[in-house]
């Protein structure tokens, strides 16, 4: 070890610079002794400690003396930003965490790295210790040749399998936790029973779907809405992840996550918020153009509010609507088109039926994608033809948009001029959206300009803010 630590750090001179001369002698097409650059000729010579043994221009160390220093500056820069990262109070930051799981898993990353940092330092200090304090000196003799110490070797191999099995298992028992089963035993312990909430991840957008929106109530309440869920605080909520196009993930770094979303497979996960407000969540898997435009947001309310909103949610409005909003509701049903996508004031047919229309959803989206995969000459003739694929996509609930904070999956926060910024040209706010890129009324100008006048945008607005 010695031997090998006094080799990497340069410091038997001679002999390196030797071996390097008759590896050279090798490789080159003129003898040792033309060589320009060589002041030795005597090839087997033992070059003299007092005569520098590399040539000026061989001596890449001194040109690039500040490498090292940059290099640690940089790194200083790095961690400096990687700490910034570890603010608790950052909106997405795991570390501040607001709920059972996202503790454990938390717990789980910090026990994990802190050993590890101690095995490196510990492992790294040692080395460092040995190949300073025990480096040869000039003049030294050769060290005694140990080959192997057995009590040694026994040592480090069984402290480290103690290590790695110990936190393996560990692994797996908080992997056994984050189950739902888990959320149930939870909420059954206070009497309650956990809500049920599936997610369903599409280009580039969320859905939620409440099977049975208050299961404290009789009856199913059956509700879709997008991009923004509302919980109740202190309850389990079990997660049921669906895709109907792409991979994508559900995270919401303080609460719980990450899990893929997949297609064709229902995977789960558990949450819990034990505070009350407005947790970020986000698509933590490349999903395509828009995926990190691909947000959502979960609200932890207070029990009754929770019921409020559910109580509330579809059926007829609170309010009358304005004669606008009317207007608008003709526009959202006739040149809008909006209908043939968006749903107001119900569920979603999916909510009743189920995998069956999952199942639909996501062929249309595959004949979709092999479809765009032709020349555009070929889709202008097919579109001519009448035999383009169906383009019925699955598009967010709007049924409580006015109740909502934010549009185009959490991006721009809601209101009057972004909602109508986002009607008249979606990519003005998300570039590469499936609202323009299949909506008719976006596709009669190049620029995906809606076709419709300021006032029927204007009475759109009125109609979709009404909606809560
Ligand atoms: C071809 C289907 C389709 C049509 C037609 C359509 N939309 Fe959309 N709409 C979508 C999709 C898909 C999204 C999600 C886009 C995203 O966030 O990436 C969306 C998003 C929205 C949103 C934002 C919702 C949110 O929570 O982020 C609003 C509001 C909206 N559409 C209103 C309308 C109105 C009004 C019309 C009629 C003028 C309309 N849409 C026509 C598919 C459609
Ligand atoms: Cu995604």
């Amino acid at each position: 070890m010695v031997t090998a630590a006094s080799e990497i750090l340069h410091i038997r001179r001679p002999l390196r610079s030797r071996r390097i001369r008759g590896f050279t002698m090798g490789l080159l097409p003129f003898s040792e002794k033309d060589s320009p650059t060589n002041s030795n000729t005597a090839f087997d010579a033992e070059p003299k400690r007092d005569i520098p043994v590399s040539s000026p221009s061989d001596s890449p160390t001194r040109r690039t003396g500040r490498g090292p220093l940059v290099a640690l500056a940089l790194l200083g820069v790095l961690l400096a930003l990687a700490a910034i990262g570890c603010d608790a109070d950052a909106p997405q930051s795991t570390f501040g965490v607001h709920g059972p799981v996202a503790r454990e898993q938390l717990l789980l990353f910090n026990v994990l790295l802190w050993t590890m940092v101690a095995v490196f330092v510990l492992v790294e200090g040692a080395l460092l210790y040995a190949a300073i304090r025990y480096r040869r000196k000039p003049g030294d003799p050769l060290p005694p040749q140990t080959h192997g110490h057995t009590p040694l070797e026994i040592a480090w191999t069984i402290v480290p399998t103690i290590l790695i099995l110990g936190l393996g298992i560990w692994s797996v028992i908080v992997l056994f936790k984050l189950e739902p089963g888990e959320a149930v035993a939870l909420a059954r312990a206070e009497g309650k029973e956990p809500l049920h909430v599936e997610a369903i991840g599409h280009q580039w957008w969320w859905e939620f779907r409440y099977e049975d929106a208050n299961p404290d109530l009789e009856g199913q309440e059956l509700i879709t809405t997008a991009n923004e869920m509302r919980i109740p605080v202190d309850r389990p909520v079990i997660m049921t992840l669906k895709s109907d196009d792409v991979i994508h993930s559900f995270w919401i770094p303080k609460l719980a996550g990450k899990q893929d979303v997949v297609p064709t497979r229902n995977n789960q996960m558990w949450f819990l918020a034990e505070d009350v407000g407005m947790y970020y969540g986000q698509c933590a898997e490349f999903c395509g153009t828009a995926h990190a435009q691909m947000k959502f947001r979960v609200h932890a309310l207070p029990d009754v509010e929770y019921r409020a909103w559910v109580d509330g949610w579809g059926g007829e409005l609170a309010e009358p609507m304005s004669a606008e909003a009317s207007a608008g509701q003709l526009v959202f049903l006739g040149d809008g088109q909006c209908v043939t996508c968006h749903t107001v004031g119900s569920a979603d047919i999916v909510n009743e039926v189920g995998d069956g229309v999952q199942l639909a959803r996501m062929k249309t989206f595959i004949a979709y994608t092999e479809w765009l995969q032709k020349s555009g000459d070929e889709r202008l003739a097919d579109v001519r033809a009448g035999e383009e694929p169906p383009t019925a996509f699955a598009a967010p609930n709007l049924t409580d948009l006015g109740a909502r904070t934010t549009i185009g999956a959490g991006l721009v926060d809601l209101n009057r001029e972004t909602l109508r910024q986002w009607l008249r040209n979606p990519d003005d706010i998300k570039p590469g959206n499936r609202m323009s890129e299949l909506a008719a009324i976006y596709q009669t100008r190049l620029d995906h300009r809606a076709d419709l006048t300021e006032d029927q945008l204007s009475d759109l607005v009125e109609y979709l803010m009404a909606q809560k």
